[in-house]
């Protein structure tokens, strides 16, 4: 089991600022705020897909093989979240927690449904997104770009680009059962 040390645990103030962006697909934001390069003009002037707080990665140790990005995702049209990416992952998905024969186990959990103004929640032992075949060790005060990819009701698809904090435990204010 690892054991987090001093170190990391003082940097987990920083990833624990819960502010609230609306990223638009060619915007990538940091809950730090944080911009990173857009992608084109065009998209930039695309009302955002969805709101996200509260993102955070969990830290990982050398040789371990997959991690889950925990975030609130609100978006102010009918979306569905079809889809995760990530450079630091050879696969990313959206997983579920389902109980199978008295076991609680993960799985693929398809295209999931946003309602307008309704926060989705991907936390710890929920809900999460699954970053597995991890191509590096992700530490404590690093930071990852997640892309997510949404589809609005007109079948059009959306992605909201961002850079999620690494830590041990979850930021201020949320969850913190482990994954
Ligand atoms: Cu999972």
């Amino acid at each position: 089991m690892h054991i987090p040390r001093r170190s990391a645990l003082s940097r987990l103030a920083l990833p624990a600022l819960a502010a609230v962006l609306w990223a638009s697909g060619a915007t990538a934001a940091s809950a730090q705020g944080t911009s990173a390069p857009a992608a084109s003009a065009a998209s930039n002037a695309k009302a955002a897909a969805a709101q996200v707080e509260g993102g955070w990665v969990r830290a990982t140790v050398a040789g371990q093989q997959g991690t889950g990005a925990f975030m609130r995702i609100t978006t102010r049209e009918p979306m569905q979240l079809l889809a995760v990416r990530t450079p630091v992952a050879g696969e990313a998905e959206v997983h579920e927690m389902k109980m199978e024969g008295g076991v609680m186990r993960m799985r693929p959990a398809g295209a999931i449904a946003l309602q307008p103004g309704q926060p989705l929640e991907l936390k710890p032992g929920g809900l999460h997104l699954m970053l597995m075949d991890l191509k590096r060790p992700l530490p404590a005060g690093s930071q990852v770009p997640v892309t997510l990819v949404l589809k609005d009701a007109q079948g059009v698809e959306r992605t909201v680009a961002l850079q999620l904090p690494v830590a041990v435990m979850a930021p201020q204010g949320l969850p913190t059962q482990p994954h």
